[in-house]
């Protein structure tokens, strides 16, 4: 048995430079770290981050009460209980926040210790972290949903969808994706110099261009694709994420243009769209309440794409279980600061793979270096993983902690399966 010695909280800084918590979890004589993540297009039954909205010094983003939660009141709880007991320690959290939505210590507080406990059962057991999860062997590496173009609320650019990205379906090993995303992103930002746009990039590292049509972009990659020596719909397919509440108004969309148009008409032009640019996955095509547009785009859906609950779900068994009763959807994306233990995210999970849904580990648009998530994905045997674009550090841990994995498992490294 290894008891919990000490609990320290600490203000550090995002990937966006907002404040964000870090816990530090002591046992005899070491210790592990985890970092909490922040998202900006947030859904409303996700779980509270807590901030101090009234301390105007960091203009209302600090996190100083959380700290003091974690210092004071957590610590107390947890100290000398087996750090090897997950459950326990997630379930004495849970029960001293006492609030659906963890407002009372807020998620984050909660969320950090909960990552941290892992981290130092794993480092005290002497095995890697993703090897303290569900799975026990025959070890799966996800596909990555690689950000290429960034829009919506993490770009200023007027782009209607907020997340364009490639998977390439045709990898055989996790160094090969990589490679192939690499390639493709290369030939994007040539294209995108030689167009004359702007090859800075957005907050989840994708490039962020000033276009503001989605066809265009779409155009853009399928042409990055082909120049790569790649074959669009097979090789390499086109995922997008449209975070649909951000673009709900009165029962009505403007995800195709600027004008708001009903969800019916939606739907035809999402059909349009996926012909057009064979896409084969769409995250949070409608709203977080309208099911029943959810509903009927599954029935639409001769051709079995991936349909993506994200701020439909928010990592929320109730939630995931409407939707899967009502038809909703055929995967769930899985973020930890949704629901805000590790133990609620796992049976998430679970129940996901019990009723046949695909899972996809994410990152949040406002990350940090802490590459939990990375680990989290090969021990579920998560099919996939969205964790950004090649650029900026915080994307790129991710990527590079994938890599060392499957250095790691050897021969033992298979790719998840896609479909
Ligand atoms: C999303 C996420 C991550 P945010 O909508 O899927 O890409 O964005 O963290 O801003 O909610
Ligand atoms: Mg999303």
């Amino acid at each position: 048995m290894s008891r919990i010695t000490k609990v320290v909280a600490r203000q550090v800084f995002d990937s966006r430079g907002n404040p964000t918590i870090e816990a530090e979890i002591f046992s005899k004589n070491t210790s592990a770290k985890a970092i909490c993540p922040s998202g900006s297009s947030t859904g409303s039954y996700e779980a509270y981050e807590k901030r101090d909205k009234s301390n105007k010094r960091y203009l209302g983003k600090s996190v100083f009460k959380c700290v003091q939660i974690i210092n004071k009141v957590i610590a107390k709880k947890i100290r000398n209980i087996n750090v090897h007991n997950q459950e326990k320690i997630d379930h004495i959290l849970i029960k001293l926040d006492g609030t659906k939505q963890k407002s009372k210590l807020g998620a984050n507080s909660i969320l950090v210790v909960s990552m941290a406990v892992k981290k130092l059962s794993s480092k005290i057991k002497k095995i890697p972290l993703y090897k303290n999860f569900l799975i026990k062997k025959n070890f799966r590496l996800p596909f990555p949903l690689m950000n290429i173009i960034n829009g919506g609320a993490h770009a200023n650019n007027g782009l209607r969808i907020q997340e364009f990205m490639i998977r390439p379906d045709s990898a055989k090993s996790f160094s090969e994706a990589i490679r192939m995303c690499f390639i493709v992103i290369n030939n994007l930002k040539k294209t995108l110099k030689k167009d004359g746009h702007s090859t800075s990039v957005g907050d989840e590292g994708g490039f962020a261009p000033m276009i503001n049509d989605n066809e265009k972009a779409l155009k853009l990659i399928v042409k990055a694709i082909n120049q790569s020596g790649f074959k669009n719909g097979k090789d390499i397919t086109i995922c997008l994420d449209v975070a649909a509440n951000e673009l709900y108004k009165k029962n009505k969309y403007s995800i195709h243009s600027t004008k708001y148009i009903n969800s019916d008409l939606t739907i035809k032009k999402y059909i349009k769209l996926i012909r057009k640019f064979k896409i084969s996955s769409i995250e949070d095509p409608f709203a977080e309440n309208d099911w029943n547009s959810w509903n009927k785009f599954m029935k639409t859906n001769f051709s079995n794409i991936q349909i993506v609950g994200d701020d439909l779900y928010v990592t929320n068994l109730e939630r995931l279980k409407i939707g899967f009763l009502n038809n909703s959807s055929n995967s769930i994306l899985i973020k930890l600061n949704q629901i805000g233990t590790v133990t609620e995210t796992l049976e998430v999970i679970k129940f996901s793979h019990l009723i046949g849904f695909k899972t996809i580990i994410s990152h949040r648009s406002g990350e940090s270096e802490d590459t939990f998530i990375a680990d989290l994905a090969v021990g579920t045997n998560s099919d996939q993983i969205k964790t950004g674009s090649l650029a900026r550090s915080e994307r790129v841990s991710k990527y590079n902690q994938l890599l060392r994995i499957e250095e790691d498992l050897g021969t033992n490294a298979k790719m998840n399966k896609m479909n």
